[in-house]
């Protein structure tokens, strides 16, 4: 079955089947004081917004049956996937591995890895464990869609113009239609998000959708 989905720079077509939920690093270390969000100054709490929508597409997502995949920014503990250029930056009582009131910065296991409670995982809902910004690089995820032959992706999650963008600038060049829901996403600098969306969907869509979070779940209730 087929929904009609209300989106810039133009209305597309779902096939449940075929799309898929992408959830991106809605973590505690991005959205909470004391994780790595906050260790580069940022204010954290204007990653909120985003919540709400998040949580709604989700719950829609799941009423119809989409497949739903989140993903976590994060590195081994040794730090061994973790290169050099990306570690050194920062002052270093805030880089990535080191102690916080979350456990380590960015850490795989450290309660700051952990995704928020209001968007926790579900047994079966695929969580990608990623080193880089990009979905995509070093991770299965790209198996794991052609495993259930997704074609469409509704993307959300923090921050819009790092691993949102990132993520979808990887998907488009694998040949997936991307959806960005932008109340959806979030980012520490209002302008860089306003940016962010607007790329996309400039020049006819060059890299994909802009959509609200009410018209994913107005068209993803068509389908359940
Ligand atoms: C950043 C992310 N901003 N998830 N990561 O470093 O966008």
């Amino acid at each position: 079955m087929v929904s009609l989905l209300e989106a810039q720079p133009s209305p597309l077509t779902l096939d449940g089947s075929t799309t898929a939920l992408l959830i991106i690093d809605m973590q505690r270390d991005f959205l909470e004081p004391g994780g790595f969000g906050e260790s580069l100054v940022n204010d954290v709490s204007l990653l909120a917004a985003a919540v709400p929508p998040c949580r709604a597409v989700l719950d829609a997502a799941r009423a119809a049956g989409l497949l739903v995949v989140h993903t976590r920014e994060g590195h081994r503990p040794d730090l061994s996937d973790a290169p050099p250029a990306k570690l050194e930056r920062g002052a270093p009582t805030a880089r990535i591995g080191a102690p916080g009131p979350m456990g380590r910065i960015l850490i795989r296991g450290e309660p700051g890895h952990a995704i928020i409670p209001a968007l926790t995982p579900r047994a079966g809902e695929p969580v990608i464990d990623k080193p880089g910004k990009g979905a995509f690089y070093a991770t299965d995820l790209a198996d794991i869609l052609a495993a259930r032959a997704i074609a469409t992706l509704l993307v959300c999650g923090v921050t819009t113009e790092v691993c949102v963008h990132t993520t979808v600038r990887e998907a488009n060049d694998r040949g997936y239609r991307c959806v960005v829901i932008g109340d959806a996403c979030g980012s520490y600098i209002p302008e860089f998000h306003a940016a962010g969306l607007a790329m996309i969907t400039a020049q006819g869509g060059l890299f994909g959708w802009v959509c609200e979070s009410a018209a994913v779940v107005t068209a993803l209730g068509r389908l359940g």
